[in-house]
């Protein structure tokens, strides 16, 4: 049975393209989305540090009279020791976020901040692996404001 010298050629040409477009697929796969989603390289002690910041989110603190909200409201943590950072809330009724005044990614944790409320009794934690400065807020009652320092600790520096 032959087959006409056109058609072969166009099977031939068509065998190419699919082979190069696999080529293609596999160098993406392999090569290319491995360094997008790669992740940095983070000492032991600071992906399991030994203690954690805590930070209170107190009764009342949707109360604009009152001066305590987040507690304490600016606090350092550090790399290594207590880059684990919880965020409690002990209202028995009220919730609410804790939300970065501007957009804030950690290379390793992603993006900063409460994925909606933080219900009474629950609480919130993100673990810092980089330095950063931080200035948050809460949503529903924005006079609700704290500050985080994330610093390098003394096992890191
Ligand atoms: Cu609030």
């Amino acid at each position: 049975m032959s087959v006409p010298t056109s058609s072969h050629a166009y099977g031939i040409a068509l065998i190419a393209v699919i082979v190069g477009a696999g080529v293609g697929i596999s160098y993406y796969q392999l090569f290319y989305i491995p360094e997008l989603n790669a992740k940095p390289i983070i000492p032991d002690k600071v992906l399991h540090p030994g203690e954690t910041t805590a930070i209170t989110i107190v009764p009342g603190a949707e109360n604009p009279q009152q001066q305590q909200n987040f507690v304490p409201k600016k606090i350092e943590s550090q790399l290594g020791v207590n880059n684990l950072v919880i965020w409690k809330n002990t209202s028995d009724s009220a919730a609410h976020t804790v939300t970065p005044d501007k957009p804030f990614k950690d290379l390793y944790s992603g993006d900063f901040g409460s994925n909606g409320v933080i219900l009474p009794g629950k609480s919130y934690q993100f673990l810092f692996t980089q330095e950063a400065q931080i200035t948050y807020h809460c949503d529903p009652h924005p006079w609700m404001k704290g500050e985080i320092d994330v610093v390098h600790g003394a096992l890191t520096s």
